[in-house]
């Protein structure tokens, strides 16, 4: 703990996501002093806070970041000298029947936040988590900060125009704002609705009860997938970094929807085998017989980023960063964890 750092005012929006409660606890054991916002009404979803045992340490203050003159009031209230912004709808199949509620929340609240730092004229650093589905599917190879995007979801579309956002606040108005391209990062705090961890909780319990297999969309979807934890040290990074830059955070290493589930599945006890293929494919237990995992079309995505891997190789010669988690050790974790969660009865997030 540096007492330097406790003058230091950090904004942290959507502090009760997976990344804002992860960033929030780094920053507070390292001395800084951390607001973090919630929307307004209705009680936040504390869970996670709480299960990093933080939520006292956090200032929370309701802030719905599509009103711009309420951003502007909470900036000057505030004035940070750091802004994270992580207040995002952040599940990309939900853009396709959502497409405007997406593109309000994860471009007009980033434009909001960025005016009001023009208005301001304040001199804070911000960072805007951009995302890897700005490049779409790019053929197995890596990408890097000079890849072409090519946005085909109303998720990924907004995501690319706030961080074009970025990029003339930065230039043009002088604007101290960085942007890190984040690649897939999972966690024990991942939300349900995400591949990942709708597997580790399904797996979880499926040991458990007894309960309907586990339904997945497109099996052969291969991401970056990488620990979060791993990730808000690098983006704590770029923001104490003085150069306001753009990143990737990944791992450089690409696996496949099947391949985690069958991990998984073996962390969880399970002696996984696939059987069939398209739409009849099934997973099932070698030794029980029982079914862990059958497809359904309705979980396939109009449009889909199949293939995704990042390089990472300018945030680590500038910033000494790169993943420590192994994937192995990731899936492992959150298996671990649903199991605990489950056996104990102590239902997070
Ligand atoms: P993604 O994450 O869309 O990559 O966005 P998600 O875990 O939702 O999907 C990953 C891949 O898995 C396939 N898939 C399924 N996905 C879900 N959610 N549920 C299923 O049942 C299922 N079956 C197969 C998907 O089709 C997809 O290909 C995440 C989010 O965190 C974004 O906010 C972030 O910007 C990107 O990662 C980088």
């Amino acid at each position: 703990m540096n007492p330097e750092k406790s003058t230091v005012r950090v904004l942290i929006t959507g502090v009760t996501g997976q990344d804002g409660a992860y960033l929030a606890k780094a920053l507070l054991d390292d001395g800084y002093k951390v607001f973090g916002t919630v929307r307004r009404g209705g009680s936040p979803k504390t869970d996670r806070l709480k299960s990093l045992g933080i939520l006292e340490r956090v200032i929370l203050v309701p802030l719905e970041i599509t009103e711009f003159p309420n951003v502007i009031q909470v900036l000057s209230d505030i004035r940070p000298d750091y802004i994270y912004n992580f207040s995002a709808q952040s599940f990309v199949m939900d853009s396709f029947t959502h497409p405007i509620t997406t593109t309000q929340v994860n471009y007009i609240g980033v434009l909001n936040l960025l005016e009001s730092m023009k208005i301001l004229n304040l001199d804070s650093r911000f960072l805007q988590p951009s995302s890897s589905e700005m490049y779409g599917s790019q053929e197995k190879s890596y990408v890097s900060e000079e890849t072409r995007f090519n946005p085909f979801s109303p998720y990924a579309v907004a995501k690319h125009s706030a961080h074009c956002a970025v990029q003339i606040y930065r230039t043009k108005y002088h604007v101290k704002a960085a942007s890190a391209i984040l690649f897939n990062h999972e966690s024990e705090l991942r939300g349900r609705e995400f591949v990942t961890r709708k597997i580790t909780y399904h797996l979880a319990r499926l040991n458990n009860d007894n309960i309907k297999p586990l339904k997945l969309g497109n099996l052969s979807a291969s991401r970056d997938w990488g620990y979060a934890v791993d990730f808000v040290k690098a983006m704590k990074l770029i923001l104490e970094d003085h150069s306001m830059d753009e990143y990737i955070i990944a791992t450089g290493e690409m696996h496949s929807v099947r391949q985690f589930l069958e991990l998984a599945a073996t962390y969880a006890g399970f002696s996984p085998k696939f059987e069939g293929i398209g739409l009849a494919e099934k997973c099932y237990d070698q030794v029980s017989g029982k079914v862990i995992c059958e497809i359904s079309e309705d979980l396939f995505r109009p449009l889909d980023t199949v293939y995704l891997r990042g390089n990472f190789s300018k945030i680590q010669n500038n910033l000494g960063w790169e993943p420590t988690t192994s994937f192995n050790s990731m899936v492992e974790r959150m298996v671990m964890s649903d199991m605990d969660q489950i056996e104990n009865k102590v239902y997070f997030y």
